[in-house]
């Protein structure tokens, strides 16, 4: 799509202005920077002016808005993006090359913010993107860290963390909103008093933080919309020491180390447990009270009354970190606009949703009872009453039943729940894929299911398909431009029609290069970061994720060992040369999943040592793996590892990433694999492995991992081949991990799963070297992707669950 109203010289013109203008340069003196800078503040220009066009819409429709409330959006670079959804990137790269410069070189200049850890926030990003294309009158709310998800460098086998400074170029996208500042209150204390027969809630010697938003503005494809990320950076009000100051300490008094100044100085690099800091938690709040003092301000701009919130406005809790909304909607209504109690739950329930993306009983958020009373006095009071009121109507419909109402508690054992709170406080909630949904539905939410089953529903997963396959991979999207026509960007669903050409040679070729120059590209940009060759003709088999035990990474590992071992068994055997990537962080404090990391980097080296494997197999761990570097590692893919113990992975995103640029899963019975396996058929996907409810049942029976391990001559040897270690460096601690912890050995149950694995993977093997029958499946594979794209996955959430339409574009 390409915007004819913009030419080549309105762009020239602009940038010359722009430079002018902020740097005081011309076109023929500006540094690469300044014209980086200029591009961006072009472009954030025209979004702004697009943008007033459309809230003015929005307003005069009275539309009802939803606000998506998440503690990270893992936005990704904005540029190219940008330029692509405005149909001004051609007009962009003549006027830059016309004064010397490279488009892509300045694409390369932007930093990618790393504004979350992985699937949860690169979600948010994906709907922020669907939810503008799509025209309806959403905003995001976030908070602004200053340092974002950390850098990783490996440093002999070892993840080394350094911090992430993508303010320094990444703020030009950022418009500070100075004029609509909020403040948010901490601890202090609370008392009541009576007025006229009304209750006031007084609060006193707190601590008060001033919430500063940072706009970033979200564009859609060919779109009329233009939404808001806003994004809070905390700042100080009471930062300033007068008393210090008049003695003269003039550096002391404005170097008092408060919570303003920590608040969002960082994102906690942890998607895997809830450490439970006070920090945290005070995060979490930040990002609540300033939006809902925001969202109601606006509200009451335009209505001029509370009275018809739920009808006007939707607020999603994306999983339960913002789920302080709930208490601190109640106070607003409450304590400011004097709303009774039960008409102010009435109006909160009615208001807000709430979607679960985890099921780790680690990962679920409780506090500890003493420190949420501390930090959060009054909302401590209303969500102690807010458990009062459900205990005891719980008491009524389960006379008796303490032990199903004390686990339905939102406060226990000197805790506070927030999946329980979010629940409550929530008129849907929802899980990621059907399996998904339907294990919370068994298990973690299985009393509340039985008592309000109403309130449970499945939205599956989705990606932002125009990113992950119109910009990651622009081959593939012309050669659909042209065989399906253009239609398929706003219409995902049309993609099925390529399914058409799976049997016309030309195209089955088409596709076949498409994938061999993406692999080019690909390794082309390694050779360049990294000095390191990839073996363009190989197979690529690609692991690319967090880093962490259930996702198993060590399952792929033991695979590799156990080829690697054919070769030292039979170093003539014949062996198709084989890739094997993997990607991905580990949380700092995270012990095993850095181990991890380092197996896989020493048995990289040891291979690479040893003469015997004559090229046949290759491990590459990515350092630095981020959003950037997925949408020029999945167009590249020939095989994409979804290898998750059954139940465990809510969803999983990546794995629709790749199915979309024609990568083949192998991969459990987990999360969207089983809606991708449904897509497809069983013939273009490689399943393998015990199913959520096997598990279960095998947990129940007592899993032994030894007896998997005795069975097998060939996990044996893989398993004992890593305890030996690899180049001198010691793994021998995965034997007790493995197969003697008296705990619990092999928790992921690898072992129970490897056979079914290597077989399946094997199969894959041979039938990549069918070459038009693998092609096949992959225009198969791209073909069924439709279904994923976050458009579907939107459009559910926005009729079945936020009650939101688009707004009407022939209106003025
Ligand atoms: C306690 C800290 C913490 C932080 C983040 C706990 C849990 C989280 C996230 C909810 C974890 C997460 O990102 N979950 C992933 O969400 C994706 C989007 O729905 C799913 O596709 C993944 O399967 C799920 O692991």
């Amino acid at each position: 799509m390409t915007n004819t109203t913009i030419t080549q010289s309105d762009i020239h013109n602009i940038l010359a202005g722009k430079l002018s203008r902020h740097f005081g340069t011309t076109c023929e003196d500006a540094t690469k920077n300044q014209i980086y800078k200029a591009v961006l503040l072009s472009v954030r220009d025209m979004l702004t002016d697009k943008r007033s066009v459309f809230k003015r819409k929005v307003k005069k429709q009275h539309k009802k808005r939803v606000y998506y409330m998440c503690m990270e959006f893992l936005i990704g670079r904005s540029l190219k993006n940008n330029l692509q959804n405005l149909g001004i990137e051609q007009q962009f790269r003549s006027a830059l090359s016309e004064m010397g410069f490279d488009l892509d070189e300045i694409y390369a200049h932007e930093p990618d913010p790393g504004l979350g850890n992985g699937g949860l926030g690169r979600l948010a990003a994906c709907f922020m993107d669907s939810l503008t294309t799509s025209n309806y009158p959403a905003t995001g709310f976030s908070l602004c860290y200053e340092y974002g998800f950390f850098h990783q460098r490996i440093v002999d086998g070892n993840q080394v963390e350094t911090p992430d400074t993508w303010m320094q170029t990444g703020d030009t996208w950022l418009v500070p909103r100075t004029d609509k500042t909020f403040s948010v209150k901490f601890g202090g204390k609370i008392s009541e008093k009576w007025d006229n027969g009304r209750l006031e809630i007084i609060n006193t010697d707190y601590d008060e933080v001033e919430a500063v938003p940072y706009d970033m503005m979200i564009s859609g494809y060919d779109s009329e919309a233009v939404s808001n990320l806003r994004l809070w950076k905390a700042r100080d009000l009471s930062n300033f020491n007068m008393k210090l100051f008049t003695q003269g300490q003039y550096m002391q008094a404005v170097q008092n180390n408060t919570l303003a100044e920590t608040l969002t100085r960082v994102l906690y690099p942890s998607d895997d447990h809830e450490e439970g800091k006070i920090l945290r938690l005070s995060q979490q709040y930040f990002l609540v009270s300033a939006s809902l003092q925001n969202i109601i301000a606006d509200h009451i701009s335009v209505y001029g009354t509370l009275s018809n919130l739920p009808e006007k406005v939707a607020i999603h809790i994306n999983d339960t970190h913002p789920a302080l909304c709930i208490p601190e909607l109640m106070r607003i209504l409450m304590d400011i606009y004097s709303f009774s109690w039960e008409s102010a739950w009435d109006t909160v329930v009615k208001t807000v949703s709430y979607t679960n993306h985890t099921v780790m009983p680690e990962a679920l958020e409780k506090w500890n009872e003493d420190l949420f009373r501390l930090r959060l006095p009054r909302i401590y009071m209303i969500v102690c009453e807010i458990n009062r009121r459900y205990c005891a109507d719980l008491w009524n419909i389960y006379p008796g039943d303490w032990d199903r109402i004390s686990r339905m508690s939102i406060i226990a054992n000197g805790q506070v729940r927030m999946a329980n709170l979010s629940v409550v406080g929530s008129h849907t909630v929802n899980g990621v894929s059907k399996l998904h949904s339907e294990i919370l539905k068994e298990t973690v939410f299985h009393d509340y299911y039985k008592t309000t089953p109403e309130k449970f529903t499945n939205v599956t997963n989705g990606i932002a398909h125009r990113r992950w396959l119109c910009e990651g991979n622009p081959m593939l999207s012309a050669l659909l431009d042209k065989t399906i026509t253009p239609a398929y960007r706003t219409d995902p669903e049309k993609i099925a029609e390529f399914a058409r050409f799976k049997d016309d040679q030309s195209i089955v070729e088409a596709v076949r290069e498409i994938k061999h120059r993406n692999k080019e590209r690909f390794a082309d940009a390694y050779f360049k970061k990294f000095g390191r060759k990839i073996d363009t003709h190989s197979l690529f088999d690609v692991q690319a994720k967090r880093i962490h035990e259930y996702k198993r990474q060590l399952l792929n590992v033991l695979k590799i060992v156990a080829l690697y071992d054919e070769i030292k068994q039979n170093p003539n055997i014949s062996m198709r040369p084989q890739t094997f990537l993997f990607g991905g962080k580990a949380a700092p404090g995270y012990y095993r999943a850095k181990d991890i990391i380092r197996l896989i980097c020493k048995l990289g080296d040891e291979i690479d040592r040893d003469p015997d494997v004559k090229g046949r197999l290759k491990v590459v761990f990515l350092e630095e793996y981020n959003v950037s570097t997925a949408e020029i590692l999945m167009p590249a893919t020939d095989i994409s590892e979804q290898i998750s113990l059954a139940g465990k992975e809510a969803s999983g995103t990546g794995c629709m990433k790749f199915m979309i640029n024609g990568a083949m899963t192998v991969g459990t019975l987990d999360g969207a694999n089983v809606e991708m396996a449904d897509a497809v058929g069983d013939d273009n996907i490689y399943i393998f492995g015990l199913t959520a409810r096997e598990v279960d049942e095998l947990w129940k029976r007592g899993y032994h991992s030894m007896l998997f391990y005795r069975e097998s001559e060939r996990l044996k040897n893989a398993v004992d081949r890593i305890c030996r270690g690899f180049g001198g460096e010691d793994f021998s601690d995965f034997e007790n991990y493995f197969l003697t912890n008296q705990n619990i050995a092999d928790p992921y149950m690898c072992l129970a799963d490897f056979d079914s694995y290597f077989s399946t993977y094997n199969r894959a093997l041979d039938d990549y070297d069918k070459r038009d029958e693998w092609t096949k499946r992959a225009i198969i594979n791209i073909a069924g992707a439709g279904y994923f794209a976050s458009d579907r996955s939107v459009r559910e959430y926005a009729e079945n669950i936020w009650h939101i339409t688009p707004i009407d574009k022939d209106e003025k």
